[in-house]
């Protein structure tokens, strides 16, 4: 696999090298609007610490990660009246990655609808 590149854009993001909607925000992760939301409501939770994906994550990024996906996600069923959450974590192109910093996409659900494209 290859080593982690910090010229991808979430590690501009963390850098404040470009934009975004912060979400939520604590020492160890930051979760922001996706620019593509494939559903309402649709944000990425990211590691602050360098990590290409899940295979190469350590357990504290991956705690920390999934403390604020729970954290977010159950906000999100309030705060967008969600039936259901889909949660959506890729790995290297052939596992549909684009980007490579370590994320978890969070999808408001709602009974009977679908989810948009990508991109
Ligand atoms: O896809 C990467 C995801 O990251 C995809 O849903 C678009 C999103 N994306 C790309 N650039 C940005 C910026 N600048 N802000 C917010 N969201 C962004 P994956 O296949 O999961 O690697």
């Amino acid at each position: 696999m290859p080593a982690y590149d910090d010229q991808n854009i979430f590690a501009k993001i963390l850098r404040g090298e470009i934009p975004n909607v912060t979400v939520y925000e604590d020492d160890d992760t930051l979760c922001f609007m996706d620019i593509f939301p494939r559903t309402d409501g649709h944000c990425l939770v990211i590691p602050k610490t360098p990590c290409r994906n899940m295979l190469d994550a350590t357990p504290e990024q991956l705690a920390a990660c999934m403390k604020t996906v729970n954290k977010v996600a159950n906000a999100a069923m309030k705060a967008f009246d969600a039936d259901g959450i889909t949660l959506f974590q890729f790995n290297e192109g052939a596992g549909g990655q684009e980007v490579f910093h370590l994320h978890f996409h969070i999808h408001p659900r709602h009974e009977g609808l679908g989810m948009r494209p990508p991109g």
